[in-house]
């Protein structure tokens, strides 16, 4: 690196919990063992390029507000090499073992698709040389299919074939960026793949097209070989008013309908999980009960604004609900802890975007701690257990065997007359364990 742009902010260290250094990790130590594995390992942290290069801190009431002094004066092409030792700068000195990006964010439009692809491949160039600088890894690539009017229908959704065609060639590049850079992973967020009115909306069709568009994304990655994870990434609605990949459920039944399941895991995220209506924690087990647990983008909503605010999550309890369902599941192997999340548009300072991450990695770090003393502990675990011990019978045994019928237990329960009486249900006693460890 020739110029730094953080001469005053050194790389982060580990220095405990009564430390007052806010450039200074309290209880993320990347080499501290928990169940078997470093933090680091465990938690796979990633730094998005989309937001913390390209946030500026806009909203649709107001205009630019970050202080960037690396791009002053700079646009195109010019201001997307600026940006690409920038962000390498904050993602080592964090720490961060990955990163995550949109084709769009790192390099610019161009006036055709052509010139599109020859900005995006100068740009990859520099990101590889960076990566090979700093030992960090790309873990997932993506292809923003949403910013641009030609995708104000949708893209693989759209009802103009040819915005489809050039949703194809868009992501085919992308992916073979992705593989160039040893990606880990592609994500698929359906950014306007969703209505705005059902009067104009053909969704039988729609939903067939988004399939059709998916498979042949598998079929190109078999044949460059790109091997990484397939995600796509619950959302239920905004920017369109209902998104076809609205929770994780509703992608598990489109995956699951359309033969796509073998291929796809689910990258979740934390303010879409509430957007739809659930809890984060009612997401991952969802995903996790199907084998679908891929990556996880770490921010957090607020409850008093219905939006997609993207923040930095600084609630350990939240944290902790993720990472005791993320361990219960096995834990992350192709995906991480992305840090989908922006400062907010009064945090004006470009080190404002350090003290956001360093607070996100905490959290995240102490959910992981107060998990796995949870799960040391035992007693949820044990008590889940013995909530459904009736089912561990000879009774529960043979039905979930399959060996009762309906007339086989009415017989037996006309000669009972009654179930057994319940058990509490101990939720507050429940409640109140876990808080023991938060
Ligand atoms: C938007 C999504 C987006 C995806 C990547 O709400 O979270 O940022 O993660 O396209
Ligand atoms: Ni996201
Ligand atoms: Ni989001």
């Amino acid at each position: 690196m020739t110029t730094e742009n953080f001469p005053d902010i050194k790389s982060i260290a580990y220095e405990g919990p009564a430390s007052k250094n806010p450039l200074a990790f309290k209880h993320y130590k990347p080499d501290e063992v928990i169940e078997g594995k470093t933090m680091r390992e465990h938690l796979r942290f990633s730094i998005v390029y989309w937001h913390t290069m390209c946030g500026q801190g806009a909203d649709m009431f107001g205009a630019p507000t970050a202080l960037r002094p690396w791009e002053s004066g700079l646009s195109g092409l010019d201001l997307a090499k600026a940006r690409v030792p920038v962000f390498f700068e904050i993602a080592e000195k964090l720490g961060m073992p990955y990163y995550a990006f949109h084709d769009r964010d790192v390099a610019p439009h161009g006036k055709t698709l052509r010139q599109s692809n020859e900005y995006l491949d100068t740009i990859v160039a520099l990101l590889k040389e960076q990566q090979q600088r700093t030992g960090i890894k790309l873990l997932w690539g993506t292809a923003q299919l949403f910013v641009h009017p030609r995708f104000m229908h949708g893209a693989a959704t759209s009802p103009n074939v040819e915005v489809f065609a050039y949703s194809a060639a868009q992501v085919k590049k992308a992916l073979e960026v992705t593989h160039e850079l040893g990606g880990e992973g592609y994500t698929f967020w359906g950014g306007r793949e969703g209505y705005a009115t059902l009067w104009n909306t053909d969704m039988k069709r729609e939903l067939e097209h988004l399939a059709k568009f998916l498979h042949l994304a598998v079929d190109y990655a078999k044949e460059i070989g790109f091997k990484g994870q397939f995600y796509i990434e619950p959302k239920p609605k905004e920017p369109t008013k209902h998104q076809y990949d609205s929770d994780a459920a509703a992608c598990l039944n489109f995956l699951r309908e359309f033969d796509l399941l073998p291929h796809f895991k689910l990258n979740l995220e934390t303010n879409h999980a509430t957007l739809a209506g659930h809890s984060m924690q009612h997401e991952m087990e969802v995903a996790g009960a199907a084998g679908a647990l891929g990556s996880l983008d770490a921010n957090t909503g607020d409850l008093l604004l219905g939006w997609d605010t993207d923040q930095f999550l600084t609630d350990a309890p939240t944290a902790t609900q993720m990472m005791l369902s993320l361990m219960k599941y096995g834990g992350l192997t192709t995906g991480g802890v992305n840090f989908d999340a922006k400062v907010r548009r009064e945090s004006v300072d470009p080190e404002d975007l350090f003290f956001a991450h360093i607070g996100g990695m905490d959290t995240f770090a102490r959910g992981l701690k107060n998990a796995a003393a949870i799960r040391a502990d035992g007693r949820l675990s044990a008590a889940v257990k013995q909530r459904y011990s009736s089912w561990d019978g000879t009774l529960g045994k043979s039905i979930e065997q399959g060996g009762e019928t309906f007339a086989s237990l009415e017989k037996l329960m006309l000669e009972k007359g009654e179930a057994t009486a319940n058990a509490s249900g101990r939720q507050e006693f429940l409640e109140n364990l876990v808080n023991d460890f938060i």
